[in-house]
């Protein structure tokens, strides 16, 4: 496929900690159109979709353990929309958040289109959480759950079904910062889960050859939802929730560019970029650098 189409989502309301909203502007501003343009793709950019607002008291918010809700459910209806509506023409869908709630929007617009969507989550979290389980209230803490099926109806139910994938087409990647209920999750629906102990302990490159093995054997398609806060804050400073002991640049480079070679990868988001928190746009032109080899960007 040569074509890609870029949709922004300047989401913050899925956390507390603003900035994050500016992460499509960063990573336009690194260069992700011409980066991908000289790999001879044509980019369509679409542009941001708009953000419902915040409710000024979120009684509901609060009381559900679900802060802003209707807006983050409202904002993810219309990238459901606009992902789909890509996925129909036959377009690439790239995703710029933005925080991770979005990956609800994007998972619902991409997996009506395949009868076994995997999905890569590469991210120190496991965001598999629920309003239940959830220590925070935050949705960028819930998208995998959401779109497991698990969670409050207005987030499950975005694009009008449910769920969009099986717990076994589903492969977690650079894991550290897991909540009990997470574990438990993961355990009861057996999620593959690469955690930093894995990747330690076999390296980069099997993990990868295990996913994309294990991935390609059992999926028609697979989606990549990159968090930033994966790779490690040495290395990718600007995120909201940093955690120590993560994956680095040159591994994450591997990925990939090892993703790349399969040809395994149909839509992607790379998410929680916040340039407030972020050293010199440090954070976004490393995503930038990431979509690069995701693309097939060759160093000879
Ligand atoms: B991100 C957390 F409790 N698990 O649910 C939560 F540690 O999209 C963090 O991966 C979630 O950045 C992080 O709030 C969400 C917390
Ligand atoms: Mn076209
Ligand atoms: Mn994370
Ligand atoms: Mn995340």
């Amino acid at each position: 496929m040569k074509k890609i189409s870029i949709i922004g989502v300047p989401m913050d309301l899925g956390q507390t900690r603003r900035g994050v909203d500016m992460g499509p502007s960063a990573i336009r501003y690194a260069g992700v159109i011409e980066r991908l343009e000289n790999l001879n793709y044509e980019i369509e950019d679409l542009g941001d979709i708009s953000i419902g607002k915040a409710e000024r008291i979120d009684d509901e918010g609060v009381r559900l353990n679900l802060r802003n809700l209707k807006a983050v459910a409202e904002t993810n209806e219309k990238l459901a929309q606009t992902v789909d509506e890509v996925v129909q023409r036959g377009h690439f869908p790239l995703v710029l958040g933005g925080d991770h709630s979005i990956a609800i929007g994007t998972l619902a617009g991409v997996a009506k289109h395949y009868k076994n969507l995997g999905v890569i989550w590469y991210d120190a979290h496991g965001d598999l959480n629920t309003a239940e389980t959830s220590p925070s209230g935050n949705i960028h803490g819930m998208p995998l759950a959401a779109s497991l099926g698990l969670g409050h109806p207005a987030l499950t139910n975005i694009g009008g079904y449910s769920p969009k994938v099986k717990p076994e087409n589903i492969v977690l990647i650079g894991a550290r910062s897991l909540d009990e209920g997470e574990k438990r999750l993961i355990h009861e629906k057996g999620i593959k889960v690469y955690t930093m102990h894995e990747v330690d302990r076999l390296g980069m490159t099997k993990v990868m050859e295990e996913t994309i093995a294990y991935l390609k054997e059992r999926t028609d398609g697979v989606h990549l939802s990159l968090d930033l806060d994966g790779l490690d804050p040495h290395d990718a400073p600007g995120v909201g929730t940093p955690v120590i002991g993560g994956l680095t640049y040159r591994e994450s480079h591997l990925a990939m560019e090892m993703l790349a070679e399969a040809k395994l990868i149909t839509s992607a988001e790379f998410v929680e970029v916040n340039p407030i928190l972020d050293e010199r746009n440090k954070t976004a032109s490393v995503a930038v650098a990431l979509m690069g080899s995701l693309f097939g960007e060759k160093l000879v």
